[in-house]
């Protein structure tokens, strides 16, 4: 099984819909199955030496080094990584086992055309069984794009885009979850650069999905959850549509589409993990605007739409959306 992940250059600004983390996760005969790293403590990866032709190697290898930091640093997750140092890449593979960060300079590895738009990818292959995952390799387009470091002018900021990929690497897929530069999370599909730098910085959201993936004892100690199910107008289960909470105590946002579990048991079901203590609103919706179903891989083929948004429980006003109200380790069934 293999699946490309891409980060897209936005041309266009503007408000953006608000949304959640999400879990790469691909339908096999069996069911959904999820991708993830069977020993996350001991995630290796190397450096190509050739770095990028945009700054210098070691300020390159100083970045990704402490992008990979931003990740290990989630205080309810488990990820490590080991770092192996550097290697001189002919071309990344995804057979070798060998998890490589790799700057395209020609377009030879990223086999897209100019003007895509795609400034970095992540290409995971996973056990088509098991989503157990073999290889990762980041490849940036360094062609289309130069990256910079410290808000240069004209430049893509190597750190924002780096910490995203790496999210990519451990198992994320892109978040629904939108919002302005200071509280976005850096697993949205679209780069923009309203704020360098905000996307080194993992937000709420961010730091549940590597929790939830790669849980450590404490954080399912602690953890509050929101789940239920969510029905269309008929009663039947409802498959994709986005659900997000917001922590009214704190502002921290966490959100999800329903059915994105692996082990849901029907299809309508969701869990909304890994969220602090606090009074939540909880804020049911299609997933619209500028992030579609084509920013999501694996099982999120087609998402719903042409249904009301609507807050919990059953009320169109936020003002007097019902708030739920959690305590550590407390589960709330919706
Ligand atoms: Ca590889
Ligand atoms: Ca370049
Ligand atoms: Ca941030
Ligand atoms: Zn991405």
């Amino acid at each position: 099984m293999r699946s490309v992940s891409a980060l897209v250059w936005l041309l266009l600004w503007g408000a953006l819909p608000a949304r959640a983390f999400l879990i790469q996760t691909f339908d096999s005969a069996r069911g959904p199955v999820r991708v993830a790293w069977k020993n996350p403590e001991k995630i290796n990866y190397v450096l190509d030496r050739a770095g990028s032709d945009d700054l210098p190697a070691d300020s390159v290898q100083r970045i990704l080094r402490e992008s990979f930091a931003v990740w290990t640093a989630v205080p309810g997750s488990r990820v490590i990584f080991v770092d192996k140092g550097l290697v001189e890449v002919e071309a990344p593979s995804g057979d070798d086992r060998v998890n490589v960060v790799v700057f395209d300079e020609t377009g030879e590895w990223l086999q897209a055309p100019r003007g895509t738009g795609i400034i970095a990818l992540t290409r995971i292959d996973s056990n088509s069984l098991t989503g157990e995952i073999s290889d990762a390799d980041i490849i940036f387009n360094g062609r289309d794009f130069h990256f910079g470091q410290g808000q240069q002018a004209n430049r893509v900021e190597l750190k924002d885009v780096a910490v995203h990929e790496i999210g990519h690497l451990i198992g994320l897929d892109h978040t629904p979850l939108d919002g302005p530069a200071q509280i976005r999370p850096t697993m949205i599909p679209y780069y923009s650069d309203d704020g360098p730098g905000a996307a080194s910085t993992l937000e709420a959201d961010d730091q549940a999905g590597a929790s939830v993936l790669y849980p450590s004892p404490n954080f399912l100690a602690g953890e509050a959850r929101i789940s239920g199910t969510v029905k269309d107008a008929q009663g039947q289960p409802l498959f994709g549509a986005e659900l997000t909470a917001e922590n009214m105590d704190t502002g921290e946002r966490y959100g999800t589409l329903s059915g994105a579990f692996a082990t849901a048991k029907n299809r309508g079901d969701f869990v909304l993990r890994g969220l602090s203590p606090g009074q939540y609103r909880l804020r049911l919706e299609p997933v619209a605007g500028r992030i579609t179903a084509e920013n999501f891989g694996g099982i999120f083929s087609e998402l719903p739409t042409g249904f009301p948004a609507e807050y919990y429980d059953n009320i169109a006003e936020p003002a007097w959306a019902q708030l739920l109200v959690l305590r550590l380790g407390h589960n709330w069934m919706a």
